[in-house]
């Protein structure tokens, strides 16, 4: 594992993202959106949501000018190289106690896709730093495929709101800029590696031109996304998060390590037992 630069993990700690700019070519850029495109084309059938009280995303989502898709490598290889991308898990394992891969999606944005809302995937307390080492209990990059301008649909941040602990009334911000929010902006290449303890959400897209980036989302190993998405009423998107053994078995050593905790997952919701 290389060293990460102090300032990187300085930056990191004080606005809760970084930004390693330049790291995926052209060539590989585009390589991946021709690849998106041919995943939204197909169709999924999402068994395990016709099974009753299960609820969880569908693979794919059409909402205002915008689609996503979930769990990509169930669907494709083309991306299993992102998993162990070096600049990226260098910082991870610097930023996290035990980095495990749990969600990965992408969304491809056109005009008139408006505000998504501001979130946090997890609290404030989920985020530490003892003895000059950063804990992020659940760690989102960014690799933006398209250039990410202000009024491209770009991510947006609260620098430092990841340690804040006053509550906004968040119901009067829907739409709208929280104080002190900055845009992420960004080139194709560019990758944004976040706690997801920070505040963000999507702007507006006003402009013609296409956006899309690809996300996988890291969490410590000593947390539970079964749970996580039981307790929330998201049982069927663990469906997304895990890979079948058929899967797995493509992957090299890195992307092996940072998918263990799938090795313990059963995915499809189970059948009650006979009365
Ligand atoms: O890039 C964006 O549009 C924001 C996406 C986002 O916040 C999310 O997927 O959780």
């Amino acid at each position: 594992m290389a060293d990460v630069p102090i300032a990187d993990t300085f930056q990191f700690d004080a606005q809760g993202f970084f930004i390693l700019r330049g790291a995926f070519d052209a060539e590989r850029c585009r390589r991946y959106v021709e690849e998106l495109d041919r995943l939204f084309e197909q169709e999924y059938d999402d068994p395990w949501l016709q099974v009753e009280g299960v609820k969880g995303q569908t693979t794919v989502q059409f909402t205002e000018g915008q689609r996503r898709i979930n769990g990509l490598p169930l669907w494709t290889n083309v991306f299993d190289e992102v998993i162990s991308f070096t600049p990226v898990v260098d910082r991870l394992r610097a930023w996290m106690q035990a980095p495990q891969l749990v969600n990965t999606w992408a969304i491809d944005k056109t005009v008139g896709t408006p505000w998504g809302g501001w979130h946090r995937g997890l609290n404030p307390d989920d985020y530490s730093v003892r003895n000059g080492k950063v804990r992020s209990r659940m760690l989102n990059c960014v690799f933006m495929l398209t250039d990410n301008d202000e009024d491209d649909g770009c991510l947006a941040v609260v620098p430092g709101a990841h340690k804040s602990q006053i509550d906004l009334p968040m119901a009067d911000y829907k739409g709208k800029a929280l104080p002190g929010m900055v845009p992420v902006l960004g080139k194709a290449g560019d990758i944004v590696m976040f706690t997801e303890t920070l505040l963000h959400t999507g702007a507006p897209k006003t402009s013609e031109r296409r956006r899309t980036n690809l996300y996988f989302n890291y969490i410590d190993a000593t947390y539970n996304p079964a749970m996580r998405e039981l307790l929330a009423d998201h049982a069927g998107n663990i469906n997304h998060y895990v890979f079948p053994p058929q899967v797995r078995s493509r992957f090299d050593e890195t992307q092996r390590e940072l998918t263990a905790w799938m090795e313990w997952q059963r995915t499809s919701p189970a059948e009650a037992p006979e009365a």
